[in-house]
């Protein structure tokens, strides 16, 4: 293209992401982004994917965005077409997964602008007001002339510092518009500037943390999403196996350090492993890095959490260590891979080997195999998880829903050096495993396999998924755990109201349909199974080895319970079914009593 020459704005904001690598665009029709999506349409490089529903677009976005490292990109119409990309956008929000969403929107000369009516156009919607909250940057674009300013501001804001959503709303005149891209302003990269180095916050320091380190014997390394997310997965392994630290990892930050390596005790939590969280429990320094440290990991009760031992915090959110209600923490905020800089160099060697002994004690006795036989009547779902674990290739892939199936994958899985998890955190949208998994295949070019677990609640939220799955032969095996009801919440309704339900099971109103018919439907190959000893046989390992995408229904029963699980104001080595008082004692380094 030479000096001066005109192109239509949405061929501009298309060659925009080809030229930032984007490979795959999510998205949905609607009149008001039809420019952007027939210039996608003729684009080269950037494959446009209709998804069947915004928020199956938005959150295979976040798939994109967490698989290939990079900003997703997903784009929808104005009014109903962006409002179902919330869901998705309060997610990337949450957990903190690079975005760009791009709204269609009415004529500049159609927008009720300041007028104190509520619409104007037809579908238009005040988008940009409605995700403010949600997102780290939105902007009405009525300009193009500022088409590239925007883009690359949004751009840079979504993968600067806490990674998150960003969104562009752009009307329709803009969109058709012609540009000179040559005359264009682009952005000076102000707002997104942001320091490397790290820095000690509210008087902490390196000669404090040194020696903190120097006099700790009992360290724990507790692993979140931040790990992944700097990018700095490899250096952290390398330093946690060369100082022998034992190591626990946060939902999100499940796979960041091997889980079938002897120094990996599990995940903590209210639904944590009970080796772990006992594990943390008796530490007298946890270095926790790239974790928000809320009350799903810490439990409500936060006083009694790591109570004889402090918490050195690295993130990258100065807010988030700022604002946080533990008191026995000191904090550090940088990247995570920056800050292992100096980690590295610090007296982190053993003082004596009682601790790992210690732990390993623990993670033998109350391994969540251990829980298993000892607290759970119904095990066919963990069963399940132990045979994924056998089944799942070296690369394996693992997306994961919400709900019990959440959590007796996140107790039972082990991710492997090569495999990968991802689930939702923050927001936890019922609906996000197979859209997470749409995008994993996309991200990864088809080239891995994935694992998409779901539970029937998840599975009816994300249903239009099982045809694009099925139309584009993506190599996810859907796993689906049917209980027949809404157990997780089935689980509380038993604990805090008395066993009575409400919309959780069949007799109270939440049905199931036939998934046979429905997998036939969407011309996906189906089986069922039904029993305990599903694992017998080859039928599931051809199954699971067979090419293309399969959905793999496990009737697990409708009685299904997760255990352990952390009742509310419960210090987290106490997490139910609790032990009795001496074993608990016994088990444990600190003083039980003293919370
Ligand atoms: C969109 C959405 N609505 C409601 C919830 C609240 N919720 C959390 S888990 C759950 C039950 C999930 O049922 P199912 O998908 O069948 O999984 P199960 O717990 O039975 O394994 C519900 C309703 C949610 N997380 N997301
Ligand atoms: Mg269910």
């Amino acid at each position: 293209m030479g000096l001066g020459d005109r192109m239509k704005a949405s061929d501009y904001i298309v060659e925009f992401l080809a030229a930032h690598g984007v490979s795959t665009c999510f998205g949905y029709s609607g009149g008001a982004i039809t420019h952007i999506m027939d210039s996608l349409q003729r684009a080269k490089g950037v494959r446009f994917v209709q998804t069947y529903h915004e928020q199956t677009a938005a959150i295979a976005a976040e798939g994109v965005s967490w698989f290939a490292h990079t900003v997703g990109v997903a784009i929808a119409t104005s009014g109903p077409g962006a409002t179902n990309l919330l869901t998705g956008i309060a997610d990337a929000y949450f957990d903190s997964i690079p975005s760009l969403f791009i709204t269609g929107q009415v004529n500049t000369y159609e927008y009720k602008n300041d007028k104190p009516i509520r619409q104007q156009g037809f579908q238009e919607t005040d988008i940009v007001s409605i995700v403010k909250p949600i997102t780290k940057y939105a902007a009405l674009v009525v300009d193009a002339t500022r088409l590239r300013y925007e883009l690359e501001k949004a751009w840079a804001i979504a993968k600067s510092g806490r990674g998150g959503p960003v969104l562009l709303d752009i009307p329709m005149d803009v969109q058709r518009t012609d540009v000179t891209p040559d005359d264009l302003v682009p952005y000076d990269g102000n707002e997104t500037a942001c320091s490397t180095s790290i820095k000690y916050v509210g008087g902490f320091s390196e000669e404090k943390l040194k020696s903190l380190i120097a006099n700790a014997e009992r360290p724990i390394v507790l692993l979140g999403s931040g790990v992944f997310l700097s990018g700095s997965v490899a250096q952290y392994r390398a330093f946690i196996k060369s100082n022998g630290l034992p190591v626990v990892t946060s939902l999100l930050g499940k796979g960041a350090y091997p889980e079938d390596d002897s120094l990996s005790v599990g995940m903590i939590g209210s639904y944590g492993n009970r080796c772990a969280n006992i594990a943390v429990a008796n530490a007298d320094i946890v270095l926790a890095v790239g974790t928000r440290l809320d009350t799903r990991q810490t439990g409500t009760n936060l006083a009694s959490f790591v109570r004889e031992g402090r918490i050195v915090r690295i993130d990258i959110d100065e807010t988030e260590l700022t604002n946080h209600r533990l008191k026995n923490v000191d904090s550090i905020l940088g990247d995570a891979g920056e800050a292992l800089h100096r980690l590295v160099d610090m007296p982190w060697a053993r003082k004596s080997d009682s601790w790992s002994r210690y732990v390993a004690r623990l993670k033998s006795g109350y391994a969540q195999e251990a829980e298993i036989a000892r607290n759970v009547e119904n095990r066919m779902p963990y069963s399940v998880m132990k045979a994924l674990n056998r089944f799942s290739a070296g690369n394996q892939i693992y997306t994961v829903d919400i709900g019990q199936n959440q959590m007796f994958a996140a107790q039972m899985i082990r991710i492997r050096e090569g495999q990968e998890w991802k689930t939702s955190g923050g927001l936890a949208p019922m609906g996000f495993s197979l859209p997470a998994a749409i995008g994993a295949a996309f991200a990864t070019n088809m080239t891995r396999p994935i694992f998409a677990i779901v539970g029937d609640g998840g599975l009816h939220m994300s249903m239009q998924s099982l045809l694009l799955i099925s139309q584009y032969r993506l190599p996810i095996k859907i796993i689906l755990l049917n209980n027949h009801s809404l157990g997780m919440i089935t689980q509380f309704q038993d604990l805090y109201f008395d066993k009575r339900k409400s919309g959780t099971t069949k007799e109270s109103g939440y049905l199931v349909p036939e998934f046979s018919l429905i997998a036939r439907a969407c011309g996906l190959p189906y089986a069922l199974f039904s029993d305990d000893d599903f694992d017998v046989g080859d039928a599931l390992g051809d199954m699971i080895a067979a090419p293309g995408p399969r959905l793999i229904e496990f009737d697990v029963g409708e009685d299904t319970a997760v255990y352990p699980k952390l009742e509310v104001n419960m210090p987290i080595e106490d997490i139910g079914p609790k032990l009795s008082p001496e074993e608990l004692r016994s088990a444990m380094i600190i003083d039980v009593l003293k919370q």
